[in-house]
């Protein structure tokens, strides 16, 4: 199945994005609290051998998936972000 198949696949994206949230939502609130989202992008950084990003960048990362502002990422929110990727490895598989 291509990136764009799945992008195209309501329910294949929703499948995706709840697998990933729950994985990430350690504490299983429901939601992607801010230390949850430093603990992944600290994972994400050091598997990348990239530096951790700092306070005022992870500021600006929760600003950005965080649509209502309630300082926490929901699983709607976090389907944005998944739906974002996918289009960029659609685009990345198409070129
Ligand atoms: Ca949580």
């Amino acid at each position: 199945m291509s990136f764009r198949e799945i992008l195209n696949n309501t329910q294949k994206v929703k499948k995706i994005t709840k697998v990933a949230f729950n994985a990430l939502d350690e504490d299983d609130s429901g939601f992607l609290e801010r230390k949850e989202l430093i603990s992944i992008l600290n994972n994400c950084a050091d598997t990348l051998k990239i530096e951790r990003p700092s306070s005022e960048e992870m500021d600006e990362i929760l600003k950005e998936l965080d649509e209502n502002s309630d300082g926490k990422v929901s699983e709607n929110e976090f389907q944005a972000l998944i739906e974002k990727v996918l289009r960029i490895m659609a685009k990345i598989e198409e070129k």
